[in-house]
């Protein structure tokens, strides 16, 4: 395939969450125009793909996206010309979850917990999607407090018993992540407690990373190549960070970063094997429908970079030990200006050039900002 169909084929999958009103722990601030329930939600993930031609499905959140009808919904999407994605569940945003969700000490918390994860999956058979994603906040401030172990055991079983719910053709996405809202031990910190997990339990369960959740300085693109030739990543949940989960539009504060990721993508064959590429960010002072536009762009263009390394220069210097060779084949391919070749391959699938620009002159702002009033919080950080 050539790199044209290759970046076509590319599914960047976009958060409802990102189009409701967010903010920090200080304050959410409401924009205009946004969604009041999940249908406007998918009205707007619409858009992106509209303009992009790369955004055709849109992960859902439950609780902050509960219908009644969830097969409807499902519908719904397909007549806006996109899908229902990946089920993200919630097992942090309920008074019982204060000391931990399927780890909590009590097993009335764990079950409950647990029962939340399977009605995701009651979810999934409902709306088509075969993915569900697990991010547990679960997690300890003070030595002591739990048993770590024991936390893990009682992990490994909510797990068991969810992956024993799958149905053909499903899977689910376990996330870790260093800390907060815990402060001293995560349950799920890193990708090997997520991958041993996964390991023990079978094809259907893998690993997702979020590029916010490690410890400054770590090397994703190690953990994206390790997992991949494991058979065990899964996606990515793509945002940026400057210092912690900032949760900032994908590629804003480090291009190179999110370039060496897909570098190991391409070349550990995961862009055409069933990793799923999706964004988790909040939008909190940024306009949200260009937000998720611009950051569909940016995987795109790391994407198209990554594409562009000339494999063979590249095996060949690394074979003679050309260390300068080598990095500069990099380098070289980061240095591509890929704007025009992504212009090229709009106007292939008969959209505009500018997707930015595009949306902008739509008059689509105009018309929610006018329709809407009083749209809803994303769900967190009131
Ligand atoms: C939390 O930090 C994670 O990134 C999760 O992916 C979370 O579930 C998601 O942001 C929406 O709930
Ligand atoms: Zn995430
Ligand atoms: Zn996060």
């Amino acid at each position: 395939m050539d790199i044209t169909s290759r970046l076509r084929a590319q599914h960047i999958e976009t958060p409802s969450w990102a189009y409701g009103n967010s903010g920090t722990r200080f304050k959410v601030f409401a924009q205009q125009g946004v969604p009041r329930d999940p249908y406007e939600k998918l009205a707007d993930a619409a858009q992106v793909h509209a303009f992009t031609g790369v955004a055709p499905t849109v992960a859902l959140h439950i609780p902050w996206d509960r219908v009644d009808d969830y097969a409807e919904l499902s519908a719904h999407a397909r007549g806006l010309g996109i899908g229902i994605g990946a089920i993200n569940s919630n097992v942090f945003q309920d008074d019982d979850y204060m000391l931990g969700s399927v780890t909590h000490p009590d097993p009335r918390v764990r079950r409950k917990a647990t029962d939340h994860l399977l009605e995701c999956v009651d979810i999934m058979d409902a709306t088509g999607s075969d993915t569900l994603k697990l991010w547990f906040s679960d997690g300890l401030n003070y030595p002591g407090q739990d048993d770590i172990r024991a936390r893990q055991d009682r992990l490994a079983e909510a797990l068991a018993e969810v992956y024993g719910r799958l149905g053909e053709g499903q899977r689910f996405l376990l996330e870790y992540k260093l800390f907060e809202p815990a402060f001293y031990a995560t349950d799920v910190p890193d990708w090997g407690t997520a991958y041993a997990h996964c390991v023990k339990l079978g094809p259907k369960a893998q690993v997702v990373v979020d590029t916010g959740h490690h410890a400054p300085g770590t090397n994703i693109e190690f953990i994206v190549a390790f997992l991949l030739r494991e058979g065990k990543l899964g996606g990515f949940d793509f945002n940026s960070r400057f210092y912690a989960d900032d949760d900032l539009m994908v590629g804003a504060a480090d291009p190179f970063q999110l370039f060496r990721i897909m570098c190991e993508v391409v070349s550990g064959g995961g862009l055409e094997g069933g990793v799923a590429f999706m964004l988790d960010q909040c939008h909190n002072i940024e306009p949200k429908i260009p937000g998720q536009i611009r950051s569909v762009m940016n995987v795109q263009e790391a994407t198209a970079k990554a594409l562009l390394v000339d494999r063979e220069a590249l095996a060949a210097a690394q074979r003679s030990g050309d260390v300068l060779g080598a990095n500069a084949v990099l380098m070289d391919a980061y240095n591509t200006d890929v704007r025009p070749l992504l212009a090229g391959l709009r106007a292939g699938m008969g959209l505009e050039a500018d997707p930015m620009a595009a949306y902008a002159r739509s008059g689509y702002f105009e018309k929610v900002a006018a329709e809407r009033v009083g749209g809803t919080q994303a769900g967190w950080g009131a």
